[in-house]
């Protein structure tokens, strides 16, 4: 072989690697995926100057407001990594919500904490129609049976009871934390690491800029679900809200007591379960909140701040799919 030609083969292979070793981390950093050269993780600096300002990203008891712009997702998951944690969904499927199931697995496949251990948990009335969805390693689907109900309200109100008791007989050595969804809905973008704390409430997409007084509170005295006028800090949506399990034992527990008490007066409040939850977070602030981000409406046309729409309420026929 020509000596030259082995010569600048040579030089190119050692061209190459010191490309190789040097430009892989400036690419994967520009990605957001770097680690240096000791192997920790590369981010963009904090900014104490800039971010976002358009719109809250604390309460007034110093609990985040998770918007998109506000976090770094790779130093997030790198520090839940670490931790090897288990997070759980539970969602309910009851009479003809059952179509919705599908698309909710299969979106949360692609969106839901991708890349860690995941429980969806499932209830319905119908579990052989549970659809079969591939889930990646480390995730699991559990279908559990529940009767089916004469009155939506009661489906839907029903739910803390039951997140009550699974959160005591089933979770309580092997999750770290559950988020408790409406199956109505689907994953559009990430949702992950970002959203975990101790108790998480997720705010209204419908009341977001609205005035306290408008929001749809339960308002008679007589109800345990009561907030009084000149109360309340955000309205908060009962298809999503989580945390680690004891605060949402705790929630589900004082949700579904007020709720049984309340009925055994012949009260129901304005919007079942959903009043009762933000009574419950009125009194006890939640730690972390989500912005209207994790939980849209698909009727609803985006507004500028919300620059990405990660779960949302598909649109849906109430007459056609209720039971009454
Ligand atoms: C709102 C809340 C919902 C609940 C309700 C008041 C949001 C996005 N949704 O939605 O969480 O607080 O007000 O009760 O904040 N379900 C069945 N079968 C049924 C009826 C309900 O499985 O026949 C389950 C299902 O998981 C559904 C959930 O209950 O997603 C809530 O019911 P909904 O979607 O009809 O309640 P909606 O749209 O009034």
């Amino acid at each position: 072989m020509n000596l030259k030609f082995v010569a600048v083969l040579l030089f190119l292979v050692v061209v190459l690697g010191v490309m190789f070793i040097y430009l892989k981390p400036i690419y994967r950093f520009r990605e957001g995926l770097c680690d240096s050269s000791e192997g920790r993780l590369k981010y963009p600096q904090p900014s104490i100057t800039h971010g976002r300002t358009d719109v809250v990203s604390v309460t007034p008891w110093l609990a985040p407001v998770v918007w998109e712009g506000t976090f770094y997702p790779v130093l997030l998951d790198s520090i839940y990594q670490k931790r090897n944690i288990t997070v759980a969904a539970t969602v309910f499927a009851v009479g003809k919500y059952i179509r919705f199931l599908k698309d909710f697995l299969e979106t949360a496949e692609q969106h839901f904490f991708v890349g860690f251990k995941v429980k969806v948990y499932v209830f319905t009335d119908q579990p052989n129609e549970v659809p079969k969805v591939k889930m990646a390693a480390g995730r699991e689907l559990v279908v559990r049976s529940v009767p089916n109900s004469k009155r939506w309200q009661d489906i839907s109100a029903r739910r803390m009871e039951i997140i009550q008791t699974l959160i005591e007989e089933m979770l309580k050595n092997d999750v770290d934390y559950i988020f408790c969804l409406d199956v109505d809905s689907k994953f559009h973008s990430r949702w992950g690491t970002e959203s975990l704390g101790e108790l998480v409430a997720v705010i209204h997409p419908g009341y977001y800029k609205d005035d306290r007084s408008k929001f749809p509170y339960e308002r008679r005295p007589a109800s345990r679900a009561y907030v009084a006028p000149g109360e309340g800090d955000f309205y908060y949506c009962g298809g999503a809200f989580g945390g680690v399990l004891a605060e949402v034992h705790q929630l589900a527990q004082t949700c579904r007591k007020n709720f049984e008490d309340d009925a055994k007066e012949g009260i129901e409040a304005a919007w079942q379960e959903e009043s009762h939850l933000n009574r419950y977070m009125w009194l006890n602030k939640p730690s972390k909140v989500l912005s209207p981000e994790y939980l849209w409406q698909d009727f609803k046309a985006r507004n500028s701040e919300v620059r990405v729409i990660r779960f949302s309420g598909v649109i849906k026929n109430y007459n056609e799919i209720r039971p009454n």
